[in-house]
Order: C-alpha cells, then structure tokens, then sequence
C-alpha cells in the first residue's frame, strides 16, 4: 500500500482540482487521507482517491458537496487485480466459516451485499448494487463489488456443494440491474454490437455487464443472452449485420472455437470478433479473433470500433 500511496500534490494533479479543495474536503466532508507513516505527512490510498474522483465526478455534475460525499464515503473499495485473484485461491473457511460468502479484500459494500445474499434478502442486494451503478458506474460495479461476491458465492459453493439458491437469487438481481442501468441510459441509434453466449453457455451475467458498460458509454447493443446454438448466431449476424460479435464462454466445455470460425465465414462478416470470457484458450482462437481481458478492455475495444465506423462515414 505504502507503494501505491499518493501526495497531496499528486492526487490534486490527477484528479485536475486545488490543493485547497482537498483539504476542504478532508476538514468537511472527512474525505482525507488515510494512510499515516510515522513521521510523513498522510498519503492517499487507491481507495482515498476512488472517493475523491467520485467526488469530483458529482461536484462537477452538480450534485450539492455534501450529497457527493455522502456518495463517495459509500462507494466501494477499489480492488487491484491481484487482490481479486488472491481472494479466489484463499483455502475456504478463512473469511468466516461456512455461512458466509468470503470476498477476499474487497470493501464493505462487497461485504455487505455477500451478507445481504446469504439473508436471501433481495430488497438489499437491489438497493445495494443500483447505489453502486449510480456512484461507481458499470465497471467499477463489476470488477469491485460484483465479481468478489459471485467469485465468492462459486468458491464456496465448490467446497460445501452449497449456496445454489443464493446464486440464483444474487444472479437474477444482477441481471435486472443491468437491465435497468440499460434502459435508463437508453442510447439511440443502430445496434452495431452483437452480444452473446457460446452453445450451451449459461453464464451470461458478464454479458449484461458488458451491456450495461456500452449503454452507459452511448452504444446500443443486441443481447441474444445463454444458450445460443451457432446456426442462430450466424443467423443474427446475417440478418442484422453488426460491426462487433462478442462471444462468451466461461468454462472449457462450451468453449468450441469452431463457433468463432463460423462467425469470420459469415456472409456479413463483422469488423471485429471477440472471444470474451475464461473459457477460451488462447492458443486455440482462430487467427483474427481478439480476446479481452477484461470488461474495460471489450468496452475500448466495442468504443474504437464505433470511432472507426463514425470516422468512415464522416469521410
Ligand atoms: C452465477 C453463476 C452461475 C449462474 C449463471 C447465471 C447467469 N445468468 O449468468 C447459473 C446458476 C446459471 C450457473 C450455472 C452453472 N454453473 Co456457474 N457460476 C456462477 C458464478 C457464481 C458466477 C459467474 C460469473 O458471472 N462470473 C463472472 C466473474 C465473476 O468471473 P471472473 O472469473 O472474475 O472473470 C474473469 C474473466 O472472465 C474476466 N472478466 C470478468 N468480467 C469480464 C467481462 C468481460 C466482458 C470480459 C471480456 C472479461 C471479463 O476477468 C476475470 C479474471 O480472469 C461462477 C463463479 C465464478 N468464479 O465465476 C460459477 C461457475 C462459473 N459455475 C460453475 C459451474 C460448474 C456451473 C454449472 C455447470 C453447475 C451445474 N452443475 O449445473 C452450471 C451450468 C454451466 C453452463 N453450462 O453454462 C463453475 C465452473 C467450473 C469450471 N471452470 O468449469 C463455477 C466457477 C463455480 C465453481 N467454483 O465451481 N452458474
């Protein structure tokens, strides 16, 4: 952490704001640095400056400082990358037992929404996740708060064969608050994305996330969702045409490439093919096939299609 530790200086300079606006944030709204070396002035943490641009974010946008504190003081830890993958090799048990979902280091909304899951009380993990979406947005929603708790849930369910029903429960919450955070940002225009699950593949939620995340940065999309036999994707590709197919597979077994192969023979073929998700192989992709690590990545990457395609036509 001391690593990752900023200045004030620093994060002023990051986050494009006055030193003296950051510390009256810190003496008003407690919004200050909480990392303390004996001896040094206190530095930001990751954590302190995800708080601060959310601030800054609702400042600018209007939101009165105190409502935007109020905000950021709620919002998820950020989790780095490697803490996300440390926290699904951690033995079972060390996060509390068997009637808790463990999730790692990720922050308190994480936690909370783990134990909202385990009440099966679908009012809180709805309110939890649409507050998450209103202050973080769609990627820091996933990647902080979302996928500790379903990598949480899966990990426990490995090892005691239990945890379907709040898998069910926390996945259909998910799904209805992607669709929500959608139809909310509601952008127009053609949908030149084509989302969808591999043959059999019923792990969807990474999709609905992807969507969410291209809706909120003004993309319509096409969802076909779990299960798509191959001959209906190609189908969709041909009657609609789209200029990205993204398409998931989670595990091996329904990570079939000639799936990806079908789609770079369409008749339409699209710009760009991405084999999204853990189920893929890389040394099997058909040449031409992206693969994204990551939802921010197959965000860019669907954002620089939709900047070429503009670019052409204003040409
Ligand atoms: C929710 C869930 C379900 C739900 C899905 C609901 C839905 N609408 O999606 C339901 C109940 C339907 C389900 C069913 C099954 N599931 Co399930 N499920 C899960 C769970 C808990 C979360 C899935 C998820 O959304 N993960 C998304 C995030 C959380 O995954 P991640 O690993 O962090 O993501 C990585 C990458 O994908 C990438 N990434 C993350 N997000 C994004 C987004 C984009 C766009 C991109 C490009 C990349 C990307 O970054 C991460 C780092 O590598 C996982 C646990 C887990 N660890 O994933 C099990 C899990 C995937 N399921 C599992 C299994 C076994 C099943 C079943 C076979 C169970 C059964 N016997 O019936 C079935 C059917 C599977 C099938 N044929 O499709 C196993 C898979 C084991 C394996 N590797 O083969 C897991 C890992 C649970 C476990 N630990 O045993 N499941």
């Amino acid at each position: 952490m001391v690593d990752e530790a900023l200045s004030a200086g620093a994060v002023a300079r990051r986050l494009g704001v006055a030193v003296t606006t950051l510390r009256t944030w810190h003496q008003r709204y407690g919004l200050g640095p909480s990392e303390h070396i004996p001896g040094h002035h206190r530095r930001y943490t990751p954590t302190d400056l995800a708080r601060l641009e959310i601030m800054r974010r609702l400042t600018a946008e209007g939101v009165s400082p105190a409502e935007a504190a109020r905000w950021a003081r709620q919002a998820p830890e950020p989790m780095p990358a490697d803490a996300v993958a440390r926290s699904r090799i951690r033995p079972p048990g060390r996060d509390g037992g068997g009637g808790t979902i463990p999730v790692g280091r990720a922050g308190p909304a994480a936690r909370g929404l783990a134990r909202a899951a385990m009440r099966l009380d679908a009012a809180a993990i709805s309110e939890t996740i649409a507050r998450a979406l209103t202050v973080g947005g769609v990627v820091a929603t996933w990647d902080h708060l979302l996928r500790p708790v379903l990598v949480g849930i899966g990990d426990r369910h490995a090892t005691t064969g239990g945890l379907i029903e709040v898998e069910h429960l926390v996945s259909r919450c998910v799904s209805e608050a992607f669709a929500a955070s959608s139809r909310a940002a509601a952008p127009s225009g053609p949908a030149r994305i084509l989302l969808s699950c591999a043959d059999e593949e019923q792990h969807s939620l990474p999709l609905e996330a992807l969507g969410a995340a291209l809706a909120e940065a003004g993309l319509t999309y096409r969802m076909l969702g779990a299960r798509v036999p191959v001959a209906a994707l190609v189908e969709a590709v041909t009657r609609t045409g789209p200029a990205a197919v993204v398409l998931w597979s989670h595990t091996r077994a329904t990570a079939d490439p000639t799936q990806l192969s079908a789609l770079l023979a369409a008749p339409r073929r699209p710009l760009l093919v991405l084999a999204a998700g853990p189920g893929w192989r890389a040394d099997t992709l058909p040449a031409g096939v992206v693969r994204p690590a990551d939802l921010a990545e197959a965000v860019s990457l669907a954002v620089a299609v939709r900047d070429s395609l503009d670019q052409s036509r204003g040409a």
